[in-house]
């Protein structure tokens, strides 16, 4: 499933399934370039794994290595101070990447500056 986000708003949020487990994928501001952003990922459903899988990346090209291993911590997955670099192209769409037990799911999102 891939869910594109639009960014007009300062919070965004999008909805997310594996089989009957529900997570919201929630920035906690409008994502920027080179500023460091927090991702909260929060479980709908119970019981979750106590470690998920995160990764950023440009679908056309290579950006880097952007992974991280997020605990839950009262069902709610926290990513704090995630930089993304600023892409040559000028292209601002990245994708968040979760993967869930093995199962990938992708959130596209744009980077506001
Ligand atoms: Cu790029």
């Amino acid at each position: 499933m891939r869910v594109f986000l639009l960014f007009p708003v300062l919070i965004l949020i999008a909805s997310l399934a594996w089989g009957a487990d529900k997570f919201e994928v929630k920035f906690l501001a409008a994502p920027k370039a080179m500023t460091p952003f927090n991702v909260e990922i929060k479980a709908l459903t119970a019981p979750v794994p106590q470690k998920i899988k995160i990764s950023f990346e440009m679908k056309a090209m290579y950006m880097g290595d952007f992974k991280f291993e997020a605990e839950a911590k009262d069902g709610v997955y926290l990513l704090q101070k995630v930089t993304l670099p600023r892409c040559m192209s000028g292209d601002k769409t990245w994708v968040l990447v979760i993967d869930y037990g093995g199962g990938k799911q992708e959130v596209n999102f744009e980077l506001n500056d």
